[in-house]
């Protein structure tokens, strides 16, 4: 039982090791700060209480331990004792008071509004089985699962679902909030820190739950790297084919109809009308090459698995809605996947 206990413990502990981008701990937005604030509040306080209980504890059971003379009476019974019943009443209170008031002070601070003028990136989030879609509505382009922002810039999200309820996390920037259908629901957040910061769904969404990852990309303001380059690059149309075998993929893209369920701008052929948008649409692949990854993080981007993933979806994320046949029942075979993925990979 204890080797058992040990094992889980330890794997425990490497997965905190290994993966520090998931550190609650570890905060980079003002966002994060709060929820790093109030739970190291509530262990200092929790933590003082156990200790003067246990050491309370320890010394009673060691003090009035049944000794061989004793002669087996009850000890002084305190019943009605007012004195220690006010203050049983008053130090518990107190201590919730101590919590309750730092407590709404930060979710205030977490639904602040940005102030008149100041510069927001908002972004519409959508969670969907199994991804999200991530709509930048004010440059007028769609991407998936990876979001992009810009260090010191505060970011609206106006969070919904399309199926059944989600929760964004990402441990270092934001804190949980539910993406529900038919509901908008804010959150805000001002990253400190330049990096790339790994999410997850956070609320049970159906089979392929765990295979919902976000990855939060933080660009700097300037540089090559910088978040408006990057707007720059989302906001293009999207490559034509420079390959024989891409102009095939690309053919072969449209003849299976893949454009039913995926917008690639640019081209009048590939394009979904914003109307046509369903339940089971996919992430928009105008510039899929330039992901590290595909299906929420399921996936490293490479062309091999863009290929492995349109030739058989279901064997890589159990129940996608892209191959699933209440929606589509056409088939993609290896060579043809390999033919679609030098099409997509370029499109960076
Ligand atoms: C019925 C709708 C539907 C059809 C038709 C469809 N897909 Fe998809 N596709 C999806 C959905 C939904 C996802 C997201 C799956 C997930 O991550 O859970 C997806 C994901 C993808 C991705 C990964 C994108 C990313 O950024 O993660 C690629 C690439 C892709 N599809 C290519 C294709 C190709 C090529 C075809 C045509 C052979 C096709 N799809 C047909 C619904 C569809
Ligand atoms: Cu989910």
């Amino acid at each position: 039982m204890w080797v058992a206990f040990g094992v889980v413990l330890a794997s425990a502990l490497a997965g905190c090791i290994e993966d520090p981008k998931r550190d609650i701990l570890d905060p980079v937005s003002d966002s994060a700060d709060i929820s790093a604030y109030m739970y190291n509040l509530l262990l200092a306080v929790c933590s003082v209480i156990m200790v003067i209980v246990a050491a309370w504890f320890t010394y009673s059971v060691v003090r009035f331990r049944k000794r061989p003379d004793d002669d087996g009476e009850l000890p002084p019974q305190i019943h009605g004792h007012t004195q220690l019943e006010v203050a049983w009443t008053i130090i518990p209170t107190l201590i919730v008071i101590a919590i309750t008031i730092p407590t709404i002070i930060n979710i205030f601070e977490l639904e602040r509004r940005p102030g008149e003028g100041e510069p927001v990136t908002k972004i519409e989030v959508i969670g969907k089985q199994w991804w999200w879609e991530y709509n930048y509505k004010d440059e007028g382009f769609m991407t998936a699962n990876e979001m992009h922002v810009e260090v010191g810039t505060t970011v609206q999200l106006e969070m919904t679902a399309a199926d059944v309820i989600h929760a964004f996390w990402v441990p270092q920037v934001t804190g949980k909030r539910d993406a529900t259908p038919g509901r908008v629901y804010e959150m805000f957040f001002n990253v400190r820190e330049p990096g790339e910061y790994i999410g997850q769904c956070a609320e049970l969404c159906g089979s392929s739950h765990a295979l919902m990852g976000i990855k939060l990309f933080a660009h700097p303001k300037e540089g090559p790297n910088s978040y408006a380059a990057w707007v720059a690059s989302q906001k293009k149309a999207a490559e034509p084919p420079r390959s024989p075998e891409a102009q095939r993929g690309k053919e072969l893209f449209m003849q299976k109809g893949c454009m039913r369920c995926h917008n690639i701008s640019g081209d009048a052929r590939t394009e979904l009308h914003p109307k046509a948008r369903r339940r089971e649409t996919g992430p928009d692949l105008t510039h899929v090459g330039s992901r590290t990854t595909i299906a929420a993080l399921t996936l490293k981007n490479t062309r091999e698995n863009i290929a492995r993933w349109v030739h058989d979806p279901q064997s890589i994320k159990q129940g996608a809605l892209m191959g699933d046949p209440r929606f589509n029942t056409v088939q993609v075979s290896k060579e043809e996947a390999e033919a679609i993925a030098s099409y997509l990979f370029r499109l960076k």
